[in-house]
């Protein structure tokens, strides 16, 4: 071989790209700007080459967290949150939010490095092997691998169109290890990136699906609304509003989809659920499914007799997902199509439309004052030590005057006490625990939600939830986030008054008491404060929003407060035998 001319050899380096870059170039190109991850072998050069080529690298203390930050980012920006992990272990930290993102229906991608193909196939033992392709599968909206350079354009393009277009979700993308140090011609390399168009296209319901639904909740003598988080997804905040407005129908907001009305709306039912749900005849689901957390749509809660009877009523459900229909009860007039879509057409219908009788109406007004004036007596109370209510009177007041800032929520009982009692006043601000009610998002959520919104961020977390992700109170330092991290700190689990009949360890659900869980901000310089009193949290948590300082309230309440597992209880299995 003989010499080449230093010139020569320059122009022949730039006028190859390599996989690293294409990963990068083909995430920009497709508007992504923000990746939630955690470096190692083989992708520590590509979150290294990716912060340089001005993309927004988070990194996190564990993958779980950057997983479910990426999937949040999902819901709240409708493009996908990325989460990038190396392989096998780091990505299955991150599998568990991909499968979260699926089943909550968040657009996300994780992309994860992953070893040799030839030795992972023959089984030979790799670094971090694991045929990870197979493994989220079953747990993914859809995967996919890329094995050439040449084809990362068609992997990424592949990936966000099935992340977010028609039921949102979460996808995998895998990414061998030599696929990254690949070279191709610059030119060869450009044209094979794929700006997608039009990644989530509307989908248009039928005129006919209109007109049954329509028809259906005209006749309704007890018509009722549910708004779920598929609604909040959407997007389309004026014109939800303006459809209930317009029929004066009560609507019940599902969790993720408080504030979409501000929850102090005077048709907003949620005072006065256990009345609406057996009470109602016509029921219109907006983006919300008839799971666990609807009762499944029947038994008691919908005044059937039994516990898998039908209530009787029939159900209108919105929604883009043509096979949700009918999952658990009949549903009567299914309407199919995107939600922006939808309700633009339901209420291109309306014409002159009657509003529902005044009976079902005073009846729902007068439920409502009652329930509200009993929580009203049992917020005003001030005992000490402090309870769920005492403390969480002083975060409704701090929401009510910060109705921009971000919400976070998680716990058993510090979940449900605060969903009924903090009211939201904004379209997506609530993220919480989601549909299977899970621990470990709090943190994650944070950084996302701060760093999406760029409004300050307030989490409420049960001390057990807390620590499913606490150690990510350091990336909220590091990157100086506005989070005011609330731990409503009863000890344990549910509450910290277990015994063990046998003495030695403690309960199964108990804690150090006293733990001091604002130390654990103040060791990488955040705010720390320990609050006994409704006034000590109120004082916090008003200069936590006025300094904008990672800050983290201990608030400690009564270990005796709440129950098994929050209002689930009942779900807990219970032996014959105790
Ligand atoms: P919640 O937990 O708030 O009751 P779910 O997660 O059960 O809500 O339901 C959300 C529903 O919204 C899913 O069935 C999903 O298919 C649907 N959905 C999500 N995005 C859209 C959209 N843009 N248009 C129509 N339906 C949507
Ligand atoms: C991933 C089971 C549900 S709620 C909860 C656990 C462990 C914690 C409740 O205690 P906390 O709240 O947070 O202190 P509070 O107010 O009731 O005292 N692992 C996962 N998800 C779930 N849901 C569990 C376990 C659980």
């Amino acid at each position: 071989m003989g010499t080449v001319e230093p010139q020569v050899a320059a122009d022949a380096q730039a006028a190859v790209t390599d996989g690293f870059q294409l990963v990068i170039d083909a995430l920009k190109l497709n508007g992504i700007d923000t990746i939630y991850g955690l470096p190692g072998i083989p992708i520590t050069d590509l979150t290294r080459r990716a912060q340089a080529e001005g993309l927004r690298v988070l990194s996190f203390r564990h993958e779980q967290s950057a997983g479910y930050a990426a999937s949040i980012a999902g819901f709240l920006t409708q493009k996908p949150g990325i989460c990038l992990t190396v392989s096998a272990p780091g990505f299955l930290n991150g599998l568990n939010a991909l499968a979260h993102a699926t089943t909550n229906c968040f657009p996300m991608i994780l992309v994860s490095g992953s070893s040799e193909r030839e030795i992972v196939d023959l089984q030979q033992g790799d670094y971090e092997e694991m045929d990870q392709l197979a493994i989220a599968k079953p747990l993914a909206k859809a995967a996919f691998r890329v094995l050439h350079a040449a084809d990362i354009g068609v992997g990424v393009a592949r990936a966000i169109r099935a992340a977010v277009s028609g039921r949102p979700g979460g996808v995998y993308l895998d990414l061998p290890a030599k696929l990254f140090a690949q070279t191709i011609d610059v030119a060869a390399g450009r044209s094979s990136l794929i700006k997608v168009v039009d990644p989530a296209p509307r989908q248009i319901p039928a005129p006919e699906a209109l007109e049954r639904a329509l028809d259906l909740l005209r006749g309704a003598k007890k018509p009722l609304i549910i708004l779920g988080k598929g609604a909040a997804y959407a997007q389309a905040d004026a014109d939800i509003k303006s459809l209930v407005e317009k029929t004066g129908i009560p609507y019940l907001p599902m969790s993720m989809a408080k504030g979409l009305l501000p929850d102090t709306h005077e048709q907003c039912a949620s005072a006065a659920r256990s009345f609406v749900l057996p009470a109602a005849d016509v029921v219109m689901l907006i983006g919300a499914r008839l799971n666990w957390l609807l009762s499944h749509g029947k038994g008691k809660t919908w005044g059937g007799k039994g516990h898998k009877d039908w209530g009787g009523q029939k159900f209108i459900q919105v929604d883009i997902s043509p096979t949700e229909a009918d999952s658990n009860v009949r549903v009567d007039a299914p309407v199919v199509g995107d939600i922006g879509s939808c309700v633009c057409g339901l209420l291109a219908g309306l014409g002159n439309w009657p509003q529902p009788p005044a009976d079902w109406l005073n009846a729902i007004h007068e439920k409502k004052s009652a329930n509200v004036a009993k929580m009203a007596e049992t917020l005003a109370k001030n005992p000490s030590p402090m309870n769920f209510h005492s403390a969480l009177a002083v975060v409704r007041d701090i929401v009510r005057a910060n109705p921009d800032a971000m919400f976070v929520n998680e716990g058993a009982n510090a979940l449900d006490f605060t969903r009924s009692i903090v009211d939201m006043y904004k379209p997506r601000k609530r993220i919480d625990v989601g549909t299977w009610g899970i621990m470990g998002v709090g943190m994650g959520y944070c950084v996302a939600a701060a760093v999406v919104t760029r409004q300050p961020v307030i989490a409420v977390e049960g001390d057990s939830a807390f620590g499913f992700s606490g150690m990510e109170v350091e990336t909220i330092c590091r990157y100086n986030l506005p989070v005011c991290v609330v731990i409503l700190n009863n000890n344990g689990v549910y509450k910290g008054t277990d015994i063990n009949p046998r003495g030695g360890d403690v309960a199964p659900t108990v804690f150090v008491k006293d733990a001091r869980y604002e130390k654990l901000m103040e060791a990488f310089g955040g705010v720390g404060v320990y609050a006994r009193t409704p006034a000590e949290l109120r004082q916090g948590m008003e200069q936590a929003l006025r300094s904008r300082k990672p800050t983290l309230i201990n608030a400690v309440i009564d270990e005796t407060a709440g129950t098994e597992s929050g209002r689930i209880t009942s779900l807990n299995p219970s032996a014959k035998k105790k």
